[in-house]
């Protein structure tokens, strides 16, 4: 049978970081000018105030403290509420292909890997700056790569989902080497001016090296024991922005629904049973009992959801080291989140490991890798 490897890891941090201190002023702040705004329509009971947010509010409800962006001039500034990005000309490289070149180096590098020795770049990620052409694609020509690459997204179980593909692909024999990048521009999707998620999200790209064992040189390497996947339709998470909005009847003005949506409680208490069934499950097919299970690295959506699933899943309070989030620090990075805690948390297993690679969210959809420690 083919054994499959993840070989490289590399992970690119944008510099500018929020704080949660930050972000509540700056919320706090568009909060008063709407309600001077709109002061007159307050006072006849015709329109609710703009409440404030809170920084205690937001660590005890997520486990956030502080989330890296792209740029946070923009997203401080009360009157624009955005990041605020140059437009680059079609000639230039994408922002989304820059971010995933700067962590594909770092994969590679770590994987022993050279642009020649890929065969297939894919990039997975929640939300795209351009229909067309494949980021993917941009991002092999950038690096010298043959082959064929192409763009998917499952909102935050990209990476998982796109995992999959990729053992599948190298087992059926279409590829040997894959790239697979995740550049998360969370900030240009999620609303700034709402507060019951203005704390949610931050940017981030990670890359990953999967390969065909006997290829594979990395001095970390990890083998895909197993995928599985699984989704459920629910519009508990979405976005309604795409290509069909110009012909809708004022359908470019700036809406709400044009930026992230949730119902947050819902989400925790329908996601949390579906992942961990699935986990359960997928350790039960694969005759791997939970205790051979040393760590979980799973999505980095919000802490307490993390907690539950661990507990769920082992039987027992996880211990730190079990279960490491990274959240505190980037905030929820969408299929990012995951791959991330792996990146930082993988190094120390000793050889023949077991881990949970474990990604959620919109669609809904989980994705469930298990590795193990070469
Ligand atoms: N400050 C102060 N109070 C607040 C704030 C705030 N910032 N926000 C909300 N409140 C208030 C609410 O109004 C509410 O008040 P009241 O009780 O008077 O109605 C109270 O606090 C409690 O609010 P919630 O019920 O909303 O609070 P929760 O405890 O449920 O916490 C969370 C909210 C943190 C959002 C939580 O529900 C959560 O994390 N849920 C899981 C969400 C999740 O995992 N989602 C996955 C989505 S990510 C994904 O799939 C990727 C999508 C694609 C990427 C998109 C990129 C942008």
């Amino acid at each position: 049978m083919t054994k499959i490897v993840i070989s490289g890891v590399g992970v690119f941090t944008p510099e500018e970081v929020i704080s949660n201190e930050e972000l509540v002023k700056v919320f706090n702040a568009y909060a008063d000018l709407q309600n001077e705004k709109y002061a007159t329509e307050i006072a006849k009971g015709e329109r609710e105030p703009v409440p404030y947010s809170s920084e205690e509010f937001i660590f005890k409800a997520s486990g956030i403290e502080r989330r890296h962006v792209m740029n946070k001039s923009g997203i401080l500034n009360p009157e624009i509420m955005h990041p605020i990005l140059e437009k680059r000309q079609d000639s230039e490289l994408s922002i989304m292909a820059e971010m995933a070149v700067n962590a594909a180096k770092k994969a590679l590098k770590k994987a022993g890997k050279q642009a020649k020795d890929i065969d297939c770049v894919i990039v997975a990620a929640s939300n795209f700056e351009r229909a067309y052409p494949a980021i993917a694609i941009e991002v092999q020509s950038t690096l010298g790569i043959k082959g064929f690459g192409f763009d998917m997204n499952v909102a935050c179980s990209s990476a998982t989902f796109g995992m999959q593909v990729i053992a599948d692909m190298i087992k059926s024999g279409s590829a040997k080497s894959v790239l697979m990048l995740n550049p998360e521009i969370c900030s240009g999707h999620v609303e700034w001016r709402d507060r019951d998620c203005h704390f949610i999200f931050g940017d981030v790209c990670t890359a990953v090296v999967i390969e065909k064992a006997e290829i594979a040189n990395g001095d970390n390497q990890f083998e895909i024991i197993a995928t599985k996947c699984a989704t459920q339709y629910s519009n508990n998470i979405r976005n309604n922005f795409g290509f069909l909005r110009r012909s809708y009847p004022n359908g470019m003005e700036d809406k709400r629904d044009m930026q992230f949506m949730q119902n947050g409680r819902k989400v925790f208490k329908e996601v949390v049973p579906m992942v961990s069934n699935l986990i359960v499950e997928h350790l039960k097919e694969q005759n791997i009992a939970i205790t051979d299970i040393k760590r979980l690295w799973l999505h980095q959506a919000n802490k307490s959801m993390n907690d539950m699933i661990g507990r769920k899943v082992l039987g027992r309070v996880p211990e730190p080291n079990e279960q490491p989030n990274i959240l505190q620090e980037y905030a929820n990075t969408s299929s990012a989140g995951s791959i991330i805690t792996f990146a930082q948390y993988s190094q120390d297993l000793e050889k023949g490991a077991l881990g949970i690679i474990c990604s959620f969210g919109a669609g809904y959809s989980v994705g469930n890798v298990i590795v193990k420690k070469l």
